[in-house]
């Protein structure tokens, strides 16, 4: 029997869940099998998939069940945390659609007994306050530094002109882990020397490529007369938008410098023949995020070992020539694109 499922969001969970009382089919800690669920907000995304990927890699190792469940909105992962109860899951790792739902999460993972390991994406209380959930998420600001500096050298390298260059920054305010990347790009690039009042912000809707088109047209549209445009984001989502955005209207990889934050998605500009706007990525580790916080909840719950409370991973350059050595340096060699 396979030890996964993949529970996609539907409305047989709901009943599923209604059909089981919670708790009752649940193993108590150290005895008897184990099973985890791990929920995310964007399952349609190459780094969700990824961190499955390796939290499964996880389960198989340690022989555990893994459930994976795409939770996008409050009402299905909630919904999901039941679903779990009733296959008796004793915890999960979780990525949610919305850090404000942190208090309703942790009331409902409390009422079935259930552990619950945070990643990516941090909880916020009702104070406003990031709640005490173990946590795994990146050094944010350092990362975006780096892509910051990255493009700053690249931009000196290419001697472009600075009065007719500009950088599109396509944000997403809301969420601190990704606001925390793009102020640390542009607080590294106007450190640098890069005028800051040529630093131009698009907020996106959502984080994916959609979202990022959307901003950066409007960018775009503001500023016609910029002739070379840096492009950073949130991640590689969001500089893949901007960067088509551009291509849209005439860009490319000789007029834009986009670095991108990921470990997928924009590794598959460096796989096409022509080099595209898309210059370089700060490789994150899904290998880390995935499998590390899978781990961690495995032991708490089977040894009763306390998960570290917040571990922030880092971030590595990589471009078209190096990406291949990066990607083997992350234990990504087999995974990364599939
Ligand atoms: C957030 C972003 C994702 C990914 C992750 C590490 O959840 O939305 O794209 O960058 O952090």
């Amino acid at each position: 029997m396979s030890r996964t499922r993949l529970l996609l969001p539907v409305a047989g969970l709901v009943l599923a869940a209604a059909l089981v009382s919670p708790g009752c089919t649940r193993a108590p800690s150290g005895e008897g099998p184990i099973t985890i669920g791990f929920l995310v907000k964007q399952p349609e995304e190459l780094w969700f998939q990824n961190e499955w990927k390796f939290a499964q890699r996880c389960a198989n190792e340690y022989g555990f069940e893994l459930i994976k469940i795409g939770t996008p909105d409050g009402e299905k992962l909630l919904n999901a945390i039941d679903v779990l109860a009733a296959s008796g899951a004793q915890g999960f790792v979780v990525c949610t659609p919305d850090v404000k739902l942190g208090p309703a999460v942790m009331a409902k993972a409390r009422s079935h007994a259930m552990k619950v390991f945070t990643v990516d994406d941090q909880f916020v209380g009702s104070d406003g306050a990031f709640m005490d959930v173990p946590y795994m998420g990146l050094s944010a600001k350092a990362i975006g530094r780096k892509v910051g500096r990255a493009l700053y050298d690249e931009f000196v390298r290419r001697g472009w002109p600075i009065e007719e260059t500009a950088a599109c920054a396509v944000t997403f305010d809301e969420l601190n882990t990704v606001k925390e990347r793009t102020d640390g790009s542009t607080e590294a690039l106007v450190e640098a020397g890069f005028p800051a009042g040529r630093i131009f912000r698009g907020a996106e809707k959502t984080t994916d490529v959609p979202g990022a088109f959307d901003a950066a047209n409007i960018v775009l549209t503001q500023h016609p007369d910029v002739k070379r445009w840096l492009v950073f984001s949130v991640n590689d989502e969001g500089v893949l938008g901007a960067v088509r955005a551009m291509e849209g209207r005439g860009f490319d990889a000789e007029t834009i410098i986009g670095i991108g934050i990921g470990a997928g998605t924009g590794l598959k500009e460096f796989d096409k023949q022509q080099p595209t706007g898309y210059f370089a990525s700060c490789m994150i580790s899904p290998l880390r995020h995935g499998y590390e916080t899978t781990e961690h909840l495995y032991k708490w719950i089977k040894d009763g070992v306390e998960p570290p409370g917040d571990v922030r991973t880092d971030g590595v350059i990589a471009t078209r020539a190096n990406y291949r050595q990066v990607l083997v340096d992350l234990g990504l060699e087999d995974t990364a694109r599939e």
